[in-house]
């Protein structure tokens, strides 16, 4: 079976657009894939955070995951840095990266810009953190967004550079798997609720700009009742001068399952203050059963540590295996 690995930085409170466009999938991928899920702290660090939340954001996403359906007995969910091979790699890696293509990575320009002259060390290195965690796995694929595309194609350049320096004998003897991107299924970029142009994010400041998966329900109805909307007559999908309605549509579409004719029958001709209250209910029902779960599963905090545990037992045995073939392929003497 092919393996998928993926994982969500412990950033903040996880949103909509994390579960519709990531965490809902996995759910799926466990039927066809291999997979494994990772709390990605060592990623979260690199834009400034707070040591004390830090660990609680940890436990709170590995919940999620539970919560939404990952089964940690098919699927291992791990903390990032509770194996240490991904740091490890992340080194070996830095010493074969020309610094001109992580020059060029928009993500790393982007955050940039926001942290002027204390810009980190670590994100400029994100891309090859994040190459190692998925070349550790082996993983046949990676769920990426458009955002994420440009990093998947740094690990396989990566990978390539590594297996030219020091693989050339054989392609028997290659280290790592060269990833293909593994485009994810009706997944639209949710928006954020105050701006239909920019994605909803954990770190946006604006609280009302997005659906947090733990929101309660009064919190939600609130949220979409004052999100941003137009002046204009009617509701459609997909015309560019009206982001904020698309993305209203493309979030009822996603947590009903309804098709888009079956939509547009029902709210084409319907005015915000009517469809306000349907995409309100349908979100609402949608969280409902995500909430309760979460409730049980972060109250037991001791099984959750035990899930983790596990986890990071069986992407240790994976992970170990992997670092030590780089190792030996760079001649990094093995332990006497
Ligand atoms: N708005 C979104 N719509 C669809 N998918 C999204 N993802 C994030 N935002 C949206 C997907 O969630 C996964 C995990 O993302 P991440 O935490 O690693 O980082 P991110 O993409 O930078 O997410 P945020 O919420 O915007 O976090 P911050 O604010 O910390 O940067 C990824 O698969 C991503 O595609």
């Amino acid at each position: 079976r092919e393996r998928v690995l993926s994982g969500v930085q412990p950033t903040g409170s996880l949103h909509l657009g994390n579960y519709l466009g990531a965490i809902r999938q996995w759910v799926a991928y466990q039927e066809t894939y291999e997979s494994f899920f990772c709390v990605v702290d060592l990623h979260a660090i690199t834009m400034p955070h707070d040591p004390k939340l830090l660990t609680k954001h940890c436990l709170e996403t590995a919940a999620v995951y539970v919560a939404a359906g990952v089964d940690p007995d098919r699927s291992p969910i791990f903390v990032q840095s509770h194996v240490s091979a991904h740091a490890e790699l992340t080194w070996l890696l830095n010493c074969i990266t020309p610094m001109n293509w992580l020059e060029k990575m928009i993500q790393y320009k982007e955050k940039a810009v926001k942290q002027g002259e204390n810009v980190g060390v670590g994100l400029f290195d994100y891309p090859v953190l994040m190459a190692s965690d998925i070349l550790l796995y082996q993983a046949g694929l990676v769920p990426v967004g458009e955002d994420q595309r440009q990093h998947l194609e740094l690990t396989r350049d990566v990978a390539r550079r590594f297996h030219d320096k020091f693989c050339k004998k054989s392609s028997s003897n290659k280290v790592f798997r060269e990833p293909k991107a593994l485009i994810v299924d009706g997944g639209a970029r949710v928006m954020s609720l105050t701006d239909g142009t920019a994605k909803m994010s954990k770190s946006a400041e604006l609280d009302n700009s997005r659906i947090n998966l733990l929101d309660p329900p009064d919190v939600v109805v609130r949220k979409i009742k004052k999100c941003k909307t137009d002046a204009l007559q009617g509701l459609e999908f997909d015309n560019p001068d009206r982001p904020e309605c698309t993305n209203l549509l493309n979030i009822y579409q996603a947590v009903t399952g309804l098709d888009k004719d079956k939509i547009l029958d029902d709210c084409a001709d319907l005015s915000w203050g009517q469809f306000k209250p349907l995409l309100a209910d349908a979100v609402v029902a949608h969280l409902e059963p995500i909430q309760s779960r979460y409730n049980e599963v972060i109250a037991d905090q001791k099984s959750l540590h035990e899930i983790l545990k596990r986890g990071r037992d069986t992407a240790s045995d994976v992970a170990s295996q992997t670092l030590a073939d780089a190792k030996h392929a760079m001649g990094i003497p093995p332990q006497f």
